[in-house]
């Protein structure tokens, strides 16, 4: 079993935390996590009593938010790579606003539908509507320091036929000169006619130069023109970085 067999299965977590590695240690394999949360450590508690794996667990700072879990064992376990998978669920519950934010040009539009019994799953999901210009819903993921690459994918339910949709995903990236600067990294598009939710990939994105900071995922609809009204929803983005 490696260290990234076990954390997938905290996709459902839904914790938020910045960054996970392994080193070694003299009784084992120790993993130390930056601003975790109880609940993850509950549940990774939980995960290796199941695997009958004696496990403890020590929180070094309350106020650094890093805990420390040292894995006392001789069982082989945590031998994978030295990193471990980072993962971003985001159903658009609670206030989606705090996370996506909207990029309309002419006549297009962008929001939420609360609680209104259109979404995949819960309560929430985004819409985007638009027939002389366009919307876009977008959001940023941090690039784990130990990964070196991220994917993600998005469910879209498209309610009017021939719906041109296009996914993008920008970089936050060194240049040559070690400055900074957003560049976009991959390209999809869609056609899509009017149906249920279904999952559109945004593709794999690689660190560039082992130093992007951050990954910017948008989710852009265009309008038909004239007469031409697009419509689409959005629910259930999911990336993964390892
Ligand atoms: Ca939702």
């Amino acid at each position: 079993m490696t260290v990234n067999g076990t954390l997938r299965a905290f996709n459902a977590v839904n914790v938020p935390f910045t960054d996970l590695w392994l080193e070694p240690c003299p009784k084992g394999r120790t993993l130390v996590i930056a601003g975790a949360h109880h609940r993850l450590l509950y549940s990774l508690s939980r995960h290796f009593h199941e695997e009958g794996i004696a496990l403890t667990v020590k929180r070094l700072s309350v106020r650094l938010g890093v805990v420390l879990l040292s894995a006392i064992a001789s069982l082989g376990l945590l031998t994978g790579p030295a990193h471990a998978d980072t993962t971003f669920d985001d159903s658009f519950e609670g206030n989606p606003a705090d996370r996506w934010g909207g990029i309309p040009w002419g006549d297009g539009s962008n929001g939420f539908d609360i609680g209104r019994g259109l979404a995949r799953t819960g309560a929430n999901n985004g819409w985007l509507l638009a027939e002389n210009g366009g919307s876009a819903l977008a959001r940023g993921v941090g690039f784990p320091n130990s990964a070196g690459q991220c994917a993600a994918q998005i469910y879209v339910k498209p309610s009017t036929d021939n719906t041109f949709m296009v996914l993008e995903v920008w970089g936050l990236d060194p240049n040559s000169s070690g400055v900074y600067e957003w560049r976009r990294r991959n390209y999809a598009e869609y056609n899509l006619n009017a149906g249920s939710y279904q999952a559109l990939g945004f593709g794999t994105t690689a660190s560039t130069f082992g130093g992007t900071r951050e990954l910017h995922y948008r989710v852009f609809l265009h309008g038909g023109g004239s007469g031409q009204l697009k419509m689409a929803r959005l629910d259930d983005f999911f990336a993964r970085c390892w």
